[in-house]
């Protein structure tokens, strides 16, 4: 970060000033500023040392408030010899620092201009998807003083929301948002991704692998988006994903721009990391902070076999190569992600068939509700459209569905299968009370499940998690889901 030099400005009592403008920094202009006093003001706020001296920080201070950005330094070189950059801001002196304004009011103020700006940054990027943001949360205000043209006393804000840290800083006798900006690390990036996948957003059954070929209309799939949270490294590493492995090494960039066509590996990187935070962004939305809430490892096009899986041991989720790359589909990225979801809401979740079977309908249904908001409706209920055109020959092409019909008539003991009896009904309580109730009523019922939990036990979990959040018709729409696939009397 780099640093305007500004103007000096005497602000010793009495004198209303005016900028002086005068430079220090300069290593000839050093040797005399020794000999004079350091300024009135200044507090040591940290002191380093270097090979060639020692290093004084000090912050402004204007009748014991600290001067937004007002900073003043000394170099001492091992001869003693002085260098001063002085940054501080012309304060007024007779600058009134009392305030009308309440510490209260100042941190609402300034979570409002936070989430307002936040909502708007999501609106006018292409994910139009996120309209509804958290509001921002803060810590306590503290009083502080802005020098310059402008001078007076604010409040320092500091504020969490989708955008990161941010400090605002309201005028503390007129409430005004004076500023508001981001100061965290956190930084967005640039992809291309398929989004859910070429199948369904281009609505063309007859794409087809070619071997991982590039080709003109899945180019044509392809589209920019924000890759969020990104911690700064350069690699796709961030809040809610860490691209552990892959496949002809982990894509870099330090302007953090990961643009590639689907030939090349790092493609599948980019879907992963994009399309998990997507998720991990929604279930946060709907008001859970801790459901998964942390950066899930993945491994990717590092199995060459045609498949996924998550594996709870080391909390990683790797996806695989065979046929279509399965990260090339964002429903089979979702649908393991809602494996990682159960284990991290239910330690060991899975131990009885049946748990294993609503563990693969989970992460069927968690694929279909999230392609909802960017599918336009094309067969919804199909689940895996693009990863399924290498191994099916009937249109549309499904790895299974969540509209079958099947009740527990038709269990067989293979949990892929049965979960397809538990997708269904989670499909029609997603239909019968919308999406984010829905899923909300879902993901809350999860924290409820034992390990070896029945579809029985669950779907009572689930009727209860209903009733509780939203009340008896809700909950009679849930059981009659359950009841419906014969899970329910
Ligand atoms: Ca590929
Ligand atoms: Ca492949
Ligand atoms: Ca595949
Ligand atoms: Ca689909
Ligand atoms: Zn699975």
């Amino acid at each position: 970060m780099s640093k305007r030099r500004k103007a000096l400005v005497a602000a010793t009592a009495g004198l209303a000033s005016i900028s002086l403008g005068l430079s220090f920094t300069s290593a000839a202009g050093a040797a005399p500023e020794a000999a004079k006093a350091d300024p009135n003001g200044l507090k040591l706020v940290k002191t380093k040392t270097s090979l060639l001296g020692k290093h004084y920080w000090y912050q402004q201070t204007f009748k014991g408030l600290p001067v937004v950005g007002g900073y003043y330094a000394k170099h001492v070189a091992k001869d003693g010899a002085v260098q001063v950059a002085d940054g501080r801001d012309a304060v007024p002196a007779n600058l009134d620092v009392r305030t009308t304004v309440a510490p209260a009011s100042a941190t609402q103020a300034a979570n409002a201009a936070v989430t307002a700006r936040a909502n708007r940054a999501r609106n006018a990027g292409p994910e139009k998807r996120f309209a509804k943001q958290p509001a921002a949360t803060s810590g306590a205000a503290q009083l502080a003083v802005i020098g310059g043209p402008n001078a007076r006393v604010v409040w320092n804000v500091t504020s969490r929301s989708t955008e990161g840290v941010t400090r605002s800083l309201v005028d503390a006798k007129s409430g005004s948002v004076v500023e508001s900006k981001v100061i965290s690390d956190n930084i967005d990036g640039r992809g291309s991704v398929f989004d859910p996948n070429p199948v369904v957003s281009e609505q063309n059954e007859k794409l087809t692998d070619q071997n991982d070929k590039n080709q003109d209309a899945l180019f044509l799939a392809q589209k920019n988006v924000i890759l969020r949270n990104l911690d700064g490294s350069g690699k796709l590493n961030g809040s809610f994903v860490n691209i552990k492995e892959a496949k002809g090494g982990l894509a870099q960039s330090k302007t953090n721009t990961f643009v590639y066509q689907r030939a090349n590996d790092k493609f599948e990187q980019v879907m992963s990391y994009y399309h998990i935070n997507q998720t991990q962004e929604y279930i946060q939305q709907l008001g859970f902070e801790d459901v998964n809430n942390e950066s899930q490892d993945v491994s990717v096009d590092t199995y060459s076999g045609d498949n996924s899986f998550y594996d709870p041991s080391t909390d990683m989720i790797t996806y695989g190569e065979g046929g279509v790359d399965d990260a090339e589909d964002a429903e089979v990225i979702w649908h393991e992600y809602g494996h990682a979801i159960q284990d991290d809401v239910v330690p060991g979740f899975g131990e009885s068939e049946q748990a294993g079977a609503i563990g693969e309908g989970f992460g069927d249904y968690w694929a279909v509700t999230m392609s909802v908001p960017v599918s336009k409706g094309f067969n919804l209920p199909c689940v895996m459209d693009w990863d399924a055109t290498s191994y099916t020959t009937d249109e549309p092409h499904c790895l299974r569905r969540t509209d079958t019909g099947k009740t527990t008539d038709d269990i067989d003991g293979e949990v892929h299968d049965d979960g397809e009896i538990w997708s269904n009904a989670l499909w029609d309580i997603h239909q019968a009370l919308g999406r984010a109730k829905a899923n909300k009523v879902i993901l809350e019922a999860t924290f409820f499940y034992d390990p070896d939990t029945s579809f029985a036990a669950a779907a009572q979990d689930t009727v209860q998690a209903a009733r509780l959040l939203y009340g008896k018709t809700a909950a009679a729409q849930v059981t009659k889901a359950f009841q419906d696939r014969k899970i329910l009397k």
